[in-house]
């Protein structure tokens, strides 16, 4: 009997003295392992006449039971001791300037920066940023938002088209990011509050076009949601980006098959030589489309339109960001001239935030 106890006192005091986890795990093997003493003891239980049998095995156990806790017990301290050397001798100097290389060398595209800019302000107002694919079906695209099939929308001018599958669909290189909208209800119960930026594709090229460009929609549903705060967000949406206290805006009636009423959005500008002053002056320029989501769009996702009810809204963002930055031509922004991107580009260490500047 007192062998095991001699046994116990042993192996907890290599416990005890054990160096690193290496050490300690070959503890447990030559105690606890297949072949270790205490599991030895254990198979000799069987061996011993009846009535020794049961007092033995309880002994053999309680021992086992105090070397797993002791095992644990140091593993827990060797990890801390472990984490407190590295966190003593593994320092870093974040006061030392940034080293030159890809981190201070790259650029953040403006179209970037605008994007990250616009879903930090409307992060701030409650709303998530939704993401999918650029290569859609016809249902998100189009039937999903209420654009039949005879609408000029469809047409293929505008749309970039698949070649025809087996049953006879086209897969589409989304025309708006309305589609992610549209996924995002199908998926998501009210209320849903929620911005989708990204590329859009339309096959058109000019001066003011370029086969891809960038949007970001915006969407909320619940039961009571109306223009009082489709009109609210968008005010504060506009004087966030732009960084003035005041915008005037102007709603001119308009249609869009996704919405009803539909709505073009105007605000107050001036020119000072180069510059253009967004919020005040006597001038005004369309910005951006929005509306109170279509029944029909409502009903494609399984809504009630009933009971729910809400606002979408659609933005350009190369014109936005040609504005706030004073980018004379769109076409640069595809031109891929590291000159360009050196003079309009952000460093990658300006994340935008609501305090410390948009644009910094
Ligand atoms: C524009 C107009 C708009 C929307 C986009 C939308 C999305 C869903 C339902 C209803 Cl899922 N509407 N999006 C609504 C109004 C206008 O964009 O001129 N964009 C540049």
């Amino acid at each position: 009997m007192s062998d095991i106890h001699e046994l116990e006192k042993q192996i907890l005091s290599s416990i005890n003295e054990a160096g690193d986890l290496a050490a300690l795990e070959k503890i447990r093997v030559s105690a606890l392992g297949k072949k270790g003493s205490v599991s030895a003891l254990m198979k000799g239980v069987g061996k011993l006449p009846p009535d020794e049998r049961k007092s033995f095995g309880q002994q053999v156990n309680g021992v086992r039971q105090a070397l797993d806790k002791a095992l644990a017990e140091k593993k827990t301290a060797l990890a801390d001791a472990a984490l407190a050397e590295r966190l003593a001798t593994e320092t870093a100097d974040i006061s030392l300037p940034v080293r030159m290389g890809p981190l201070s060398e790259g650029r953040v595209h403006p179209i970037s920066q605008c994007m990250e800019e616009i879903s930090e302000i409307f992060a701030d107002m409650g709303f998530s940023v939704a993401e999918g694919p650029d290569i859609e079906d016809d249902f998100h695209n189009f039937t999903a938002l209420n654009i039949p099939a005879d609408h000029p929308a469809r047409q293929e001018q505008d749309t970039f088209y698949f070649p025809k599958r087996a049953d006879g669909s086209r897969l589409v290189l989304r025309t708006h990011t309305s589609p992610v909208q549209i996924r995002t209800m199908e998926t998501q119960k009210p209320p849903i509050r929620i911005i989708a930026p990204g590329r859009v594709y339309r096959c058109d090229s000019d001066q003011t076009h370029t086969p891809m460009f960038h949007q970001v929609e915006g969407l909320v549903i619940d039961e009571e949601t109306h223009m009082g705060h489709l009109k609210w967000v968008l005010e504060e949406f506009l004087k966030a980006f732009f960084e003035v206290d005041e915008v005037q805006m102007r709603f001119r009636a308009n249609h869009f098959p996704f919405t009803e009423p539909s709505m073009e959005v105007d605000i107050r500008y001036e020119r000072s030589g180069r510059e253009v002053r967004i919020g005040t002056g006597d001038q005004w320029m369309e910005i951006l489309g929005c509306g109170m989501v279509h029944p029909n769009v409502l009903k494609a996702v399984g809504y009630d339109p009933d009971q729910l009810q809400g606002f979408a809204f659609g933005v350009g963002i190369d014109r936005l960001a040609m504005l706030k930055y004073g980018m004379p031509d769109l076409r640069d922004f595809f031109s891929a001239d590291l000159r360009w991107l050196k003079h309009y580009g952000f460093s990658v260490l300006d994340v935008p935030t609501l305090a410390g500047g948009l644009g910094a």
